[in-house]
């Protein structure tokens, strides 16, 4: 398969600074030369650049750094468009704002391709505030709202060129939901699914649903993934930890599912905050999720059902 890594060092998106570093300790972490030792051929294009940005004020005074992040979401959107034409695109965040730019990009790029785009949040969060409800202002906590084309953004972010519609998203690891956000899931069609049905019926029975689901509509399939998706003892450098995340069994299971279903188009990998880690083990334990993704494995499994 071809890949272009594509780093997005974006971070005031997050209410602690330190994923600008995300890129760089994915790559020394060895994530090129372990999608190549997979036989993946890979190409970085290294990081992305905004433009000039001017502050923008909100009536929600609690938002912050509208203005810089508006101008990262124009540019990574680009980006999305323009590496998802031929190759799969694997998104090195940054904060989880970054995915406001990236899915916005992908559904223009599926349109194009006349294929429906499903997404796969794997997140402690849903990430589902409008510019009106975020009450920390922290804008990470927004992407999922901008792409589903809610109302809320308009004046603000980029206009959507295409919204995903919220059917096709799905949500899994979820612990930690805002009131508002509660209250327009409950109304949403997106599909959470949250620890509690994990521990239920396990995270095989959930993705496979969701995976045929993609499958009977011929759709393409983007994975964002959020560091705290990981329960903190494995995966300690991110800025919002929450208890009670996914083990890294179940982490490892997910990917190898993904790279089974031979469903997915491109990758976001956010909020890792090096500033955080412990000697480099939760960039480390990425690169290794990420290889699961693109085929690692321990033992042929030709009967394995997807
Ligand atoms: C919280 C935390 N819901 C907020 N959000 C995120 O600030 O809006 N943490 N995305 O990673
Ligand atoms: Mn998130
Ligand atoms: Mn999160
Ligand atoms: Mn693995």
């Amino acid at each position: 398969m071809d890949c272009t890594l594509i780093g997005a060092p974006l971070q005031i998106g997050a209410g602690q600074l330190g994923c600008e570093m995300g890129p760089s300790a994915l790559r020394i972490a060895g994530l090129r030369s372990a999608l190549e030792d997979l036989g993946h051929r890979v190409s970085d294009v290294g990081n992305l650049s905004s433009r000039a940005f001017d502050e923008i004020e909100h009536p929600n005074s609690a938002v912050h750094h509208l203005g810089e992040t508006v101008a990262w979401i124009e540019a990574i959107s680009a980006s999305a468009y323009e590496h998802s034409q031929h190759s799969m695109p694997i998104f090195l965040g940054g904060d989880h704002a970054i995915s406001a730019g990236t899915v916005a990009g992908l559904a223009k790029r599926a349109a194009d391709k006349n294929r429906p785009l499903f997404v796969l949040w794997l997140d402690a969060h849903t990430d589902f505030h409008t510019l009106e409800t975020t009450a920390s202002g922290n804008l990470h906590g927004t992407p999922v709202a901008y792409y589903t084309g809610r109302a809320g953004f308009e004046g603000y972010f980029p206009p959507l060129s295409n919204a995903v519609p919220s059917e096709n998203v799905c949500m899994i690891g979820i612990r930690s939901v805002d009131p508002a956000e509660l209250k327009a899931l409950s109304v949403s069609a997106v599909t959470v699914h949250d620890m509690r049905a994990i521990d239920e019926h396990g995270v095989a029975v959930l993705l496979r649903e969701f995976l045929e689901k993609v499958r009977a509509a011929d759709g393409l399939l983007h994975v964002s993934f959020d560091v705290d998706f990981l329960e903190p003892e494995i995966a300690p450098a991110v800025g919002t930890t929450v208890p009670g995340g996914a083990t890294f069994r179940e982490a490892h299971l997910i990917m190898e599912m993904l790279h089974d279903s031979g469903l997915v188009s491109s990758l976001d990998v956010v909020e890792l905050n090096p500033f955080l880690d412990e000697r480099g083990k939760t960039a480390k334990l990425l690169v290794d999720l990420v290889s699961s993704l693109m085929g690692k494995r321990v033992m042929d499994r030709p009967t394995l059902a997807g």
